[in-house]
C-alpha cells in the first residue's frame, strides 16, 4: 500500500535484494504515478423554486400558505437529515417570485400556523408600495385568517425579498423558514441580458444565505430539530451556514461569468464574502438595483437583510474548486456572548464551493455603465432635502438581564407614531450607533441613496463605490454615522411604515419605530 499526501508525478518500482546483495527492480522501467487533488465530496447545490402565477385580467396572482411542521431535508457535509420547519406552500425550499417593473401583483397569504398559534404577515422588503400593503406589524394576519396584498411594481430591477413581520415573532418565523426572494426585472436589465451584457439562464443564480443550529442525533433517527437561542446581544447565530437550505453545497459551473444574487436572510449574522483564492469579482447591484458601473472588489460585507448582486468570472479556473467564504472581521462587543453559538459574528467559515468542471465559451461582456435613464443615475443631493431626521441606535443593560435595544432612547410601541413625513418629501435620515456592535438599519417604503458616512461627530466621507447603489438596509458600525437620502413618492408612499434594526432579535425586542407618511 502506497499513499501520497502531495500532488505531483512520482516514479515507483519495487526493488528486491537477494542474499548475495544483488538488487533487481520490477518493472525494469519505473511506473509513473500522477497524483491529482481530489475535492472533498460536498452536497449538491439546490436552486430555489420559482412560484408560478395565475394571471387574472393582467394581474399576477400568487398564494402563500404559511405552514408549520413541514418536514424539510437538510443536506450537509455530515450527511442529510429531516428537520420540521415553517415553509410557504409546504415547499422544500424558500420560493422565488419573479416580476417585472410595471406588473400588478396580488399575493394572498393564508396563516396556517395553528399549533404555534402565531400571527404572521408578509413584509415586502425593499418595495416602494403603500403602507397598508407593506405587511408591517400594524396589519397582523391572525391564525386561520388571510390577507391579500395588492401593489404595482414601480421601481428599478432589484433583488427584493419577503418575510414575516408580525411583532414579537419575526425572528422565530424567519428562523424556522418563512422567507422568499422576489426578483424584479425591468426593461434595462432585460436589454442587458438580450445583448449579452449580463449572464442569464443557468449563469444567473439566487443564493439565500441563512445560518442555523440543529440538535444532535445521537440515536441516528435521521431527524434533528432546529435549535434557537436568543441570549446576549448578538441575536441568533447558528453554527451551520446554509445556502438555499444546504450546508456547504457544491455548484458545478462552467468557465464563464455568473451572476449571483446574494440574499442575507440570516437573523443576525453579517458575512464578509470573498473567494478563497483571493480572486476579485464585480459587485453590480445592491439592495435596490444595479450600480451604474460594476465595482471590482475582493470582498463584500452583507449584514442581515442586505442583498448584493455579484459577477464571478470562472473563465481562467478550469478544473479548479473555488470556495465562497466569509472572512474574519471584528464584530465588536467582545465578551457579550454569541447567543451560545460556537460560530460568533466575525468568525471565518466556508459558505459554498464552485466546481469549475466544464469548459465553455462565455458569450457575456459585462456592461460598463447603465443607460442614462436608469433610476440610479438620478442622484439625490443634500440641497434637495427639506428635512434631516436623526436616529440613534443604542443598547442598555449589557452584561445583565433585560437587555434593551433602542432607537432614539425609545422601545417600539405599536400605538406610537415616531415620525410624521409629508407625502412627496425628500429627506435625509442620519443614523448613528452608540452601542458597541454593528446594527443594520432598515427603513421601509423606499430605496435610499447613501450621501456620506464616517465617525460620529467627525467629517463624513461622500459615498463612492458600492455605496452609490440603492439601499434599504445599511450596516452602521459602532460610533459611525451614515446619512442617506430618499424621496417619498407622492402617489405611492402613503400610510404607516417601520424603520428598525434588521437583527431580528433586536427588532422584536424594541429596536423599531413607526413613521407615518401623510398628505
Ligand atoms: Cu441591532
Amino acid at each position: 500500500m502506497v499513499s501520497f499526501s502531495t500532488v505531483g508525478s512520482f516514479n515507483i518500482s519495487l526493488v528486491a535484494t537477494d542474499a548475495q546483495g544483488n538488487s533487481s527492480s520490477f518493472p525494469s522501467t519505473p511506473l509513473t504515478i500522477s497524483v491529482v487533488a481530489q475535492a472533498i465530496a460536498l452536497p449538491t447545490f439546490k436552486s430555489l423554486p420559482i412560484l408560478t402565477a395565475s394571471s387574472v385580467n393582467g394581474v399576477a396572482q400568487y398564494t402563500l400558505n404559511a405552514e408549520e411542521n413541514v418536514d424539510v431535508t437538510v443536506d450537509s457535509p455530515d450527511g442529510s437529515w429531516i428537520t420540521p420547519m415553517m415553509r410557504y406552500n409546504d415547499l422544500p425550499l424558500q420560493p422565488v417570485i419573479l416580476a417585472k417593473r410595471g406588473d400588478e401583483v396580488e399575493i394572498t397569504v393564508n396563516n396556517h400556523l395553528t399549533s404555534s398559534n402565531e400571527e404572521t404577515t408578509a413584509h415586502w422588503h425593499g418595495f416602494k408600495i403603500p403602507g397598508v400593503e407593506d405587511g408591517g406589524p400594524d396589519f397582523p394576519i391572525a391564525v386561520n385568517a388571510s390577507r391579500t396584498y395588492r401593489f404595482t411594481m414601480n421601481q428599478a430591477a432589484a433583488p427584493l425579498w419577503f418575510h414575516p413581520h408580525a411583532h414579537g415573532t419575526t425572528a422565530t418565523q424567519v428562523y424556522k423558514g418563512l422567507a422568499g426572494a422576489f426578483i424584479l426585472t425591468d426593461d434595462i436589465t432585460q436589454s442587458l441580458e438580450e445583448t449579452n451584457q449580463l449572464p442569464t439562464g443557468d449563469n444567473d443564480v439566487a443564493l439565500l444565505v441563512q445560518d442555523r443550529e440543529f440538535s444532535d442525533d445521537p440515536n441516528n433517527t435521521g431527524r434533528r430539530n432546529l435549535v434557537y437561542s436568543n441570549t446576549g446581544a448578538s441575536g441568533m447565530l447558528g453554527n451551520r451556514v446554509l445556502v438555499n437550505n444546504v450546508e456547504m453545497p457544491a455548484l458545478e459551473v462552467t468557465t464563464s461569468q455568473y451572476r449571483f444574487r446574494i440574499f442575507n436572510g440570516s437573523n443576525a449574522r453579517t458575512y464578509d464574502f470573498a473567494l478563497d483564492n483571493n480572486s476579485t469579482f464585480y459587485v453590480i447591484g445592491t439592495d435596490g438595483g444595479l450600480l451604474n458601473q460594476p465595482e471590482l472588489v475582493d470582498h463584500i460585507m452583507l449584514a442581515a437583510g442586505e442583498r448584493a448582486e455579484v459577477i464571478i468570472n470562472f473563465g481562467d479556473s478550469f478544473r479548479q474548486n473555488i470556495k465562497l467564504v466569509s472572512r474574519a472581521f471584528s464584530a465588536g462587543g467582545g465578551g457579550m456572548g454569541g447567543g451560545g453559538s460556537s460560530l460568533a459574528n466575525g468568525d471565518p467559515f466556508d459558505v459554498m464551493r464552485f466546481d469549475v468542471n466544464v469548459e465553455t465559451t462565455d458569450p457575456v461582456t459585462l456592461y460598463t455603465s447603465l443607460p442614462n435613464e436608469a433610476d440610479i443615475n438620478s442622484r439625490l443631493t443634500e440641497a434637495m432635502s427639506e428635512t434631516t431626521r436623526t436616529f440613534v441606535m443604542s443598547m442598555s443593560g449589557m452584561g445583565g438581564g433585560g437587555m434593551q435595544f433602542l432607537i432614539n432612547d425609545k422601545l417600539f410601541d405599536i400605538d406610537r407614531i415616531d415620525e410624521v413625513v409629508p407625502s412627496g418629501a425628500t429627506e435625509i435620515w442620519e443614523i448613528s450607533n452608540t452601542s458597541n456592535i454593528a446594527h443594520p438599519f432598515h427603513a421601509h417604503a423606499i430605496q435610499w441613496q447613501i450621501l456620506d458616512r464616517g465617525a460620529s461627530g467627525g467629517t463624513l466621507t461622500p459615498s463612492k463605490g458600492i455605496d452609490l447603489g440603492w439601499k434599504d438596509t445599511v450596516l452602521v458600525e459602532p460610533d459611525e454615522t451614515v446619512r442617506f437620502i430618499g424621496r417619498f413618492d407622492p402617489v405611492i408612499n402613503i400610510g404607516k411604515y417601520m424603520y428598525h434594526c434588521h437583527i431580528l432579535e433586536h427588532e422584536d425586542n424594541g429596536m423599531m419605530g413607526t413613521f407615518n407618511v401623510i398628505q
